[in-house]
């Protein structure tokens, strides 16, 4: 009996890791939320290209800032910016390849062609680091990801 619950433990437990990488609303608090376009702090620049990069892939922010994220794909292919964890990005990546016709469309991401513009506005509540990635199948696996490291307003 007692063999038999561990058992069922270990079976879940990977399916628990995967519950928490999704769309929880638990790691909103660490993440971020959705941003007032009224309310921006500052406006920064990031380009992505068909090497499979952002630029910049590193970016410092203050808790607190309302951040415009103005974005360019440089490239020919689609590409997109996803904020998130790590951990949530990769579960929805995964996502994405199991159903590749798959539409998102959220506050936390902005999905473009090539040659295109588009913005994400977020607020970034706490300190810690936060992730980006474009989550179009191969492109995270490819290292198209970045971080922004939020620290805490002196
Ligand atoms: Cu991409």
């Amino acid at each position: 009996m007692i063999r038999r619950q561990t058992l069922l433990a270990l079976a879940l437990m990977p399916l628990m890791a995967q519950a928490g990488g999704n769309h929880g609303g638990g790691h909103e608090a660490m993440t971020g939320s959705p941003g007032n376009p009224a309310e921006v702090d500052r406006t920064i620049e990031v380009t992505m290209n068909d090497q499979m990069r952002f630029d910049p892939e590193s970016i410092q922010v203050e808790a607190g800032q309302t951040v415009r994220f103005a974005v360019t794909n440089t490239g020919q292919q689609p590409h997109e910016m996803v904020i998130g964890t790590l951990d949530e990005l990769k579960a929805h990546a995964e996502e994405m390849r199991r159903n590749p016709g798959m539409k998102h469309e959220e506050p936390n991401m902005v999905r473009l062609d090539g040659g295109e513009t588009g913005e994400i506005v977020w607020h970034f509540a706490s300190p810690g680091e936060v992730d980006f990635a474009c989550l179009i199948p191969g492109h995270l696996e490819a290292g198209m990801k970045g971080t922004v490291d939020v620290q805490a307003t002196p």
